[in-house]
């Protein structure tokens, strides 16, 4: 061009981590004690909590296990569902936009 200098300034802080929770669906078949050892081992809750929220997903159809960033609420969906499927239950587990 003519010589002009272009300087961009640039962002001045990064961008905030989308949040997502991690929801676990009702089924008819996953037993209530396979639900309660996924919400202990991959979310952290104590048997108490792990109950409560199994027992709210049981009669409401839904319940949220915790909320993270884009990329750990993925994985998490996916040790879930593959050791729902190793144990061949039918649980279902998705991430929503917090
Ligand atoms: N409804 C299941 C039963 O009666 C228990 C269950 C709870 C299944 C929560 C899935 O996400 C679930 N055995």
């Amino acid at each position: 061009g003519d010589g002009a200098v272009v300087v961009e300034r640039k962002r001045a802080r990064t961008k905030p981590p989308g949040l997502y929770q991690v929801v676990l669906l009702n089924d008819d078949y996953t037993p209530m004690e396979f639900v309660v050892m996924v919400l202990q081992h991959f979310f952290q809750h104590d048997v108490d909590t792990a109950t409560h929220i199994m027992l709210k997903i049981h009669h409401e159809g839904r319940g949220v296990c915790g909320v993270y960033t884009k990329d750990v609420a993925a994985t998490k969906v996916e040790l879930v569902l593959a050791a729902a499927r190793r144990d061949g239950h039918p649980l279902q587990c998705i991430m929503e936009a917090a």
